[in-house]
C-alpha cells in the first residue's frame, strides 16, 4: 500500500509561459456504464478524468482535449488520490512528462505546460500503475490540428495539407469487467495481483458497444449501440473525403477490416507522425486490413465511391495465441 510520505511533493511547473490554451481535469473514479454482455445487464464501473470547466459529466472515455500546432497548452489535474496525465506522443520535459514515479505522482493539483509541436492523432492517459488505470478507462482523445486548423490534416512529411469533409475519432478498447474488483495500487509493490490475465468481455468503440450501452447523459440514461451512436457511425455523401482518426487504448491487437467496396483505404499518419507517403491498406477476403497495436494510432483516409451501409469491424485478438475473443464494429453510411 502506497502511503503519502512515498509520493514526492507536487513542484512548480517550471518555466511557466502564458497558455494559448488551457484544460482542467479532474479524477472521478465513480463512472458507471450499463452494459449488455451476451444478453444480460451488468453495471460496469470505470475511472476516468471530467472537465469542471463544462458540463462535468462523467463520461468514458474522458472529454477529448484539441489544439492547434504551434500553442502553448496548460492541462491542470486535480486528483484526490495518486494520479497524472501522460500526454502520449508529446515529447515534453520531464517535469510535464506525467510518467509516474519517473516524473512524479500527482495527489493534489499541478498544471501540465507543454508546446503542441506537431499536428497528429494522440491520447491522453493516465500513468499511475499505468496497466490497471488505463484499464479502468483514464484516457481520452488528444488531436493537435495543423496550423489550417480542423478540416485539414498533414498529407505527408514536408508540410503539405489535405483537406476532409468527415472525420471520426474512434477509441477502440477491450475491457475485463472482473478487473473492477482490483485496488488501485494493485501490484505497484510487487507481487502478482493478476494484471497479466485478461479475459474481456466488453468490447468498445468511444466507450460503446454493439449491444446497449447505457450512458449518462445530463444525468439521463440514454442507450446507444456502436453501429449508430454519434461520433462513431461516419454519415458520409459518395465523394467525401473522409478521416478515421483511429486511437488503440486496449491491450490486445485489433485486426480492423473495411469493405473493398468503400474504394482503397490509405493511412496516411501513424503515432502522431506523418508518413512521407501514403500506404494503401491490404485487401484480404474483399476487406482492407490491418492489425493495430496498443497505444497506436493510425489516420485513415478513403473517398467512398459506392453508395450504401459499409461494416467496419474490429476483432480484438488475444495477445498470444491471436485467437478472436471478442469483436465491435460500426457503419460507414455513404448517400
Ligand atoms: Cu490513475
Amino acid at each position: 500500500m502506497m502511503n503519502a510520505a512515498m509520493v514526492p511533493m507536487e513542484p512548480p511547473t517550471p518555466y511557466w509561459l502564458t497558455p494559448d490554451v488551457r484544460f482542467e481535469r479532474e479524477v472521478v473514479m465513480d463512472i458507471t456504464h450499463e452494459y449488455m454482455i451476451a444478453g444480460e445487464p451488468h453495471s460496469v464501473y470505470l475511472w476516468g478524468f471530467i472537465d469542471p470547466t463544462d458540463t462535468g459529466e462523467k463520461t468514458f472515455p474522458s472529454p477529448p482535449m484539441r489544439v492547434k500546432q504551434g500553442q502553448i497548452v496548460h492541462t491542470f489535474l486535480k486528483a484526490s488520490h495518486i494520479h497524472t496525465i501522460h500526454h502520449h506522443g508529446i515529447e515534453p520535459t520531464t517535469h510535464n512528462d506525467g510518467v509516474g514515479h519517473y516524473s512524479f505522482d500527482v495527489q493534489g493539483e499541478y498544471t501540465y505546460q507543454w508546446y503542441a509541436s506537431q499536428s497528429g492523432t494522440y491520447f491522453y492517459h493516465c500513468h499511475v500503475n499505468t496497466v490497471l488505470h488505463a484499464e479502468m478507462g483514464m484516457y481520452g482523445a488528444l488531436i493537435i490540428d495543423p496550423p489550417t486548423g480542423p478540416g485539414t490534416v498533414e498529407g505527408d512529411g514536408i508540410g503539405n495539407f489535405l483537406p476532409y469533409d468527415v472525420e471520426a475519432i474512434w477509441v477502440v478498447d477491450e475491457l475485463d469487467s472482473s478487473w473492477r474488483e482490483h485496488s488501485e495500487h494493485a501490484a505497484l509493490c510487487g507481487g502478482d495481483a493478476g494484471l497479466n490475465r485478461l479475459y474481456p468481455d466488453v468490447f468498445v468503440i468511444n466507450g460503446i458497444s454493439n449491444e446497449a450501452t447505457v450512458l449518462k447523459v445530463g444525468g439521463i440514461d440514454v442507450t446507444q449501440f456502436a453501429d449508430t451512436a454519434p461520433g462513431v457511425a461516419v454519415n458520409a455523401k459518395m465523394g467525401d473525403r473522409v478521416l478515421i482518426r483511429y486511437i488503440h487504448a486496449g491491450y490486445f491487437p485489433q485486426k480492423v477490416s473495411i469493405p473493398e467496396e468503400l474504394g482503397p483505404v490509405k493511412v496516411i499518419a501513424e503515432d502522431g507522425r506523418p508518413l512521407a507517403v501514403a500506404e494503401t491498406l491490404d485487401v484480404v477476403n474483399d476487406q482492407s486490413t490491418l492489425v493495430i497495436t496498443p497505444a497506436e494510432r493510425k489516420e485513415f483516409y478513403l473517398i467512398p465511391t459506392t453508395a450504401g451501409s459499409f461494416r467496419v469491424t474490429m476483432e480484438i485478438q488475444h495477445w498470444i495465441t491471436r485467437r478472436v475473443v471478442g469483436t465491435v464494429s460500426t457503419l460507414i453510411n455513404v448517400q
